[in-house]
């Protein structure tokens, strides 16, 4: 049994030395070279092959980058287009407006012209009818004195008497004679007269004023003249002239500050003294009734 082991095993290692001479050995690295190529060309083709692939995907992304960014510049273009456009009629409305503001504006200054040209005209005659209202109630007021004048002259030839009174006043000839206590300005004095319906005294005769010397205030009292408009021209209220007079020796005078307002004085006598004092006594008058 051992022996035919041996013997085969003999056999088998001829066998061997048969098969595997240095040809064959030769073929078989030939073989396993060529194996090897054909395993490294292959992978080197399938690395060729992504990185194809791979290029042809980045080929394509780029290429669609590339439309896209195509169709951006366009639509930006359109853009700027429309924006250039808008600008333009923008601009176009601007200068528009600036000239329709400059329009209004000259209209403006034309209008507060014609404004201004309006308001003068308006105070004009808002002061040219004051005067003229002014004008014609004087008118009036001398025309209703007249008529009262000559109602009571007409009264007086008809055999009537003419020297009603009304209470508190003082019949005198043909007028009546408030004497007013109290201190006051000339102004207020001549608006306390008025108040009464009377006015301050005017007086036209010797008669008349020995009747007030007679009554008057001792202290003093105001009486209706004055030159306030002209310097040393002297007005009557009631608006007669100056036919009468009765200045104490040298007045008037016109001291200090200035006097344009008569007061009569204790004895009487009549003297120019400032307006703003406040004498005790004023005098009005007024026509008596029938
Ligand atoms: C006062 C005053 C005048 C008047 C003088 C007269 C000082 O002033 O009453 O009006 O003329 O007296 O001396
Ligand atoms: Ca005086």
């Amino acid at each position: 049994m051992e022996e035919s082991s041996y013997s085969e095993f003999s056999k088998l290692s001829r066998r061997r030395r048969q098969c595997c001479g240095r040809g064959t050995l030769l073929g078989l690295l030939g073989l396993v070279t060529t194996a090897l190529w054909a395993g490294l060309l292959t992978l080197l083709l399938l690395w060729h092959w992504e990185t194809v692939q791979k290029l042809k995907q980045l080929e394509e992304a780029a290429a669609r980058n590339v439309s896209q960014v195509s169709k951006d510049l366009e639509r930006h273009k359109g853009d700027e287009m429309t924006q250039k456009a808008q600008a333009a009629k923008m601009s176009q409305n601007m200068e528009k407006i600036q000239a329709e503001q400059k329009t209004m504006k000259s209209q403006d200054s034309e209008l507060s012209q014609n404004l201004k040209g309006l308001r003068e005209d308006l105070s004009n005659l808002h002061s040219q009818g004051f005067n003229e209202r002014h004008t014609a109630l004087r008118a009036l007021g001398r025309l209703q004195e007249e008529v009262a004048k000559l109602w009571i002259e007409l009264r007086t030839s008809n055999g009537s008497t003419c020297n009603t009174c009304p209470e508190q006043w003082v019949s005198f000839q043909k007028k009546c004679y408030y004497f007013g206590e109290g201190p006051k300005k000339w102004i207020e004095a001549r608006f306390a007269c008025s108040k009464l319906q009377g006015r301050l005294v005017s007086i036209h005769s010797q008669e008349e004023q020995d009747f007030l010397t007679k009554r008057a205030n001792k202290k003093g009292s105001w009486i209706g003249l004055r030159d306030l408009n002209i310097e040393g021209e002297f007005v009557w209220m009631d608006e007669n002239p100056l036919d009468y007079s009765n200045w104490q020796p040298g007045e008037p005078n016109n001291e200090g500050e200035g006097e344009d307002c008569v007061m009569m004085q204790g004895s009487g006598r009549w003297n120019d003294a400032f307006c703003l004092s406040r004498l005790d006594g004023w005098v009005c008058d007024r026509l008596a009734t029938c």
